[in-house]
């Protein structure tokens, strides 16, 4: 056997080589090659992990994947060449001589298979595994990385990096996540690398032999994952690491940044100016500003005299206070903070015991080590300065960690939950586990209440901690729409809950730029517009008449869409289904999805198809996938399948509903907990198949909803036989909607006959509103989506028993 320490000095490329014994364990089998020791784990039916080290021990990643192997069921078996590991839903193939892993589906096809020569190797301590790749193979996923929607031909840095005005082909950004969806020709696998260091993942970049992941040291430890879909992948990967928690509802409402708003007159006016103008809002951000010196946990006392009653004043018009928090401790003497993280120990140190310094903007800082429990704790004790104050969400920035020259030493220390690593293991999960600090002190400080967290960098497991933006974007319409595919390829990677700088943060937007972003990203799981210092207005109202009045539209139409867009966060904290889906997750095998001109549409909340374009575009051509799609503003009915040509005027965003599809709608109401009128307006679209949409309701706020006091009811339409079925409710929270309204589109006349007969019998339960026979043409100028009338309404009281409606 070569040695461990010849093998890592070897500048060439180094084999597991041979399989030399194997054993079976009760949770797979355990072994070891030439050059290493291995495990696989039958994680589940649907998930294998691979393990191999040089060292004695593996060193799994702490933080990541929060879940133990299942007791699932599998079969072993072995001939002279080869060992069989067979689940429910996957057939993993080991080779022995020399050791390499083919998986196989159930059926006996081929979805992934290592490249023979070369499958796990080492160059030097880098350690890599190269996949032959299949024909056709595209690869979706990999978190928060710019380019293409399929990213084979390319290769991507995992290494997180403040990356300011970022160009839309530039890596690494701010956050990584080594989790990808490979997808063939009609199968799909994923495959999860867990390592912190910096990694690399060639998908066919410069080769046409393989693809492979590579990370500079530590263990090869993936996780491959098979089922029969898409969305199932992506569920299996947030089974391990986690999903998002039911954000307070606030979150989902629009929120107003900039760096900086300042002084206090200037956040009361501007608060002030969202309820005169009628325009929906519910969050104030407070940039970097608010401190003093730029030190976390402090206010300017000029700028911001009595950050108190500032924010009860806010609070009185509706809004949440979000404030900024910079990991670095500015070094002062007497700046209690650093005195304190000095005296206990907390802070990141060189190898010789120093404290590691580094410059941000309160110049010469200290950077508390949050890979130990016990600094996140401390954290979480000094924000109790901000809850004092009244501050109700936390936004935690340049914990890349970003510092001045942009270049960390690597020799630094961090506790890595006691294993004691350096910046090389470290760095990537730093600001996961700040974002982690964040929440858990917000927790700490008022433990009824759901924590926000936003963060800027993060790694695999992010989403159980914070919600995530994009970073320092550019205003240009390149940037809008790298932008969408951010978002959705974050949401692929287990990242539902994230958005982008409304408007580009560096640079100025042009009317039309603000207007055409104001209304995709009312289709964004987070709504923010954000924008540098030193840079022109940028609030809705700001680009005169016609913005105002578009921005004010779409608004609108989020806060009316609340009950479907809480509902759709209520199932992703779920299933970790995106909320901003790519059409790769429900049309994957549809080559077209992935062409040039459609990579950027997405499924919002399952229902919505939202074809985000340029500003500068009048027309342009959206493709339905298979199925039959109505144009939101007018049911305009068009077949799927095809390229359609669509006039994009900027009041009107593309946004079509797919036949079939239940979704509801509330009043608009000023802010999310401002009280609606009590009416459920629930919009069916007639067409084939059926769908079931989960209504879901609780108090937007508490922690009551973990306890059962929640309101929840599945409301099912078969499209085929016209049947509605409202199970009976589940929870012990009151739904706050008292009566529904149902909004049936395109009936055919016959149905409208059985309509109306079902309604007469039914008198006491409906009151038929009455049928408009034709649509309102749509307007050359701006006009509201809430205008437009629909085909047939009518109202009934909310029951609180199961019932059917059948048409
Ligand atoms: O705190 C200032 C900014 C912030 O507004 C932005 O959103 C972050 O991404 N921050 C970066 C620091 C530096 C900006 C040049």
């Amino acid at each position: 056997m070569i040695t461990s320490t010849q093998i890592k000095h070897s500048n060439q490329n180094q084999q597991a080589g041979n399989i030399q014994f194997w054993n079976r364990e009760p949770w797979g089998i355990s072994g070891s090659t030439e050059a290493a020791i291995f495990k696989i784990t039958i994680y589940d039916a649907d998930t294998i992990r691979v393990q191999f080290t040089r060292e004695e021990n593996f060193s799994p990643n702490p933080y990541s994947v929060i879940i133990h192997p299942s007791q699932t069921t599998f079969v072993i078996e072995e001939d002279s060449e080869k060992i069989k590991v067979k689940t429910d839903k996957i057939e993993a193939i080991i080779y022995k001589f020399p050791f390499h892993i083919k998986f196989f589906d159930v059926n006996g096809n081929l979805l992934n298979e290592d490249d023979e020569a070369f499958s796990v190797s080492w160059l030097g301590t880098e350690v890599s595994n190269y996949k032959k790749l299949q024909p056709n193979e595209k690869f979706i996923g990999l978190g928060e990385k710019t380019g293409n929607l399929n990213r084979a031909g390319n290769a991507y840095t995992n290494w997180n990096t403040d990356y300011f005005a970022y160009g839309v082909g530039d890596d690494p950004l701010y956050m990584s996540i080594p989790f990808y969806i490979g997808v063939l020709d009609s199968k799909a696998y994923g495959i999860f690398f867990d390592n912190t260091h910096k990694s690399v993942f060639n998908f066919g970049a410069s080769n046409r032999r393989f693809m492979y992941y590579s990370a500079d040291d530590g263990d090869m430890d993936y996780y491959f994952f098979h089922d029969d879909s898409v969305g199932k992948i992506i569920s299996a990967y947030t089974r391990l690491t986690g999903k998002m928690e039911m954000p307070p509802m606030w979150a989902l409402g629009y929120q107003q940044c900039r760096y900086s708003y300042y002084p206090e007159s200037e956040v009361l006016n501007l608060a002030q100016t969202f309820r005169e103008k009628d325009m929906p809002a519910d969050v104030i951000y407070l940039d970097i500003h608010h401190m003093e010196k730029y030190k976390v946990f402090t206010f300017d006392g000029e700028k911001f005299p009595d950050p108190q009653s500032m924010i009860k004043k806010l609070k009185e018009r509706g809004f949440k206070v979000v404030v900024i928090m910079d990991p670095g401790i500015k070094t002062e003497l007497g700046y209690e903070p650093y005195e304190d993280g000095i005296d206990k120990n907390l802070f990141v140190k060189f190898p010789d015991g120093k404290v590691y310094e580094g410059q941000v903007w309160p110049g010469w800082c200290a950077f508390p080590d949050f890979t130990k429990e016990e600094t996140r704790t401390w954290w979480g004790e000094k924000m109790k300065f901000y809850k004092d104050a009244g501050v109700d969400g936390y936004w935690t920035d340049m914990n890349e960690p970003a510092s001045w020259g942009q270049f960390t030493p690597n020799l630094i220390n961090f506790d890595y939950e006691g294993e004691q690593v350096s910046h090389r293991k470290a760095r990537n999960i730093y600001g996961m586990q700040m974002a982690r600090a964040a929440k858990e002190g917000s927790e700490m400080q008022a433990p009824e209440e759901r924590a926000f967290v936003l963060t800027r960098s993060g790694f695999s497991g992010i989403q159980r901690y914070a919600a995530a933006w994009t970073g320092d974007n550019v205003s240009s319409d390149e940037h809008m729409l790298a932008g969408v595919r951010l978002v959705n390829s974050l949401g692929l990677s287990g990242v539902a809950f994230s958005g982008y700088d409304v408007g580009g943060f560096a640079g100025e937007a042009s009317k039309a730029l603000f207007a055409r972003w104001m209304s995709i990203a009312a289709f964004a799981p987070f709504y923010r517009a954000h924008s540098m210092i030193n840079t022109c207005d940028s609030e809705p109202w700001s680009f005169g008449e016609e913005v105002e009045e578009i921005s004010r539209n779409y608004m609108k139409m989020r806060y009316q869409l609340l009950p479907t867009l809480y509902s759709a966060f209520y199932k992703s904290s779920l299933d970790g289904l995106p909320i901003s889906k790519s059409l790769a997750v429900d049309y994957p095998f549809d080559t077209k999805i992935y062409d040039g001109a459609y990579q950027n549409q997405y499924l919002f909340c399952d229902t919505f198809l939202v074809a985000p374009l340029e500003s500068t575009k009048m027309i342009n051509k959206v493709y339905l996938p298979e199925g039959n799609w109505y144009y939101l503003y007018n049911d305009h009915q068009s077949q799927g399948n095809a390229e359609i040509y669509v006039d994009t005027p900027l009041s009107y965003l593309p946004v079509f509903v797919k036949a079939g599809a239940v979704f509801s709608m509330q009043s608009i109401v000023p802010y999310t907990d401002a009280k609606h009128d009590g009416v459920l307006h629930l919009h069916i679209y007639n067409g084939s198949g059926e769908q079931t949409f989960i209504h879901y309701e609780d108090d937007g706020k508490s922690q009551a909803h973990k306890s059962g006091h929640f309101y929840k009811r599945s409301i099912r339409w078969k499209a085929d036989q016209k049947t509605l079925t409202f199970s009976s409710p589940e929870g012990a929270y009151e739904s706050q909607f008292k009566s529904i309204k149902l909004h049936i589109h395109d009936l055919n006349s016959q149905e409208i006959e059985v309509l109306n007969q079902h309604i007469k019998a039914e008198k006491e339960n409906f009151a038929f509103l009455g049928r408009l026979t034709e649509f309102d043409p749509l307007p050359d100028h701006y006009h509201p989506y809430f205008e437009v009338k629909d085909l047939i309404h009518f109202t009934f009281p909310h029951h609180q028993q199961e019932f059917v409606i059948q048409f």
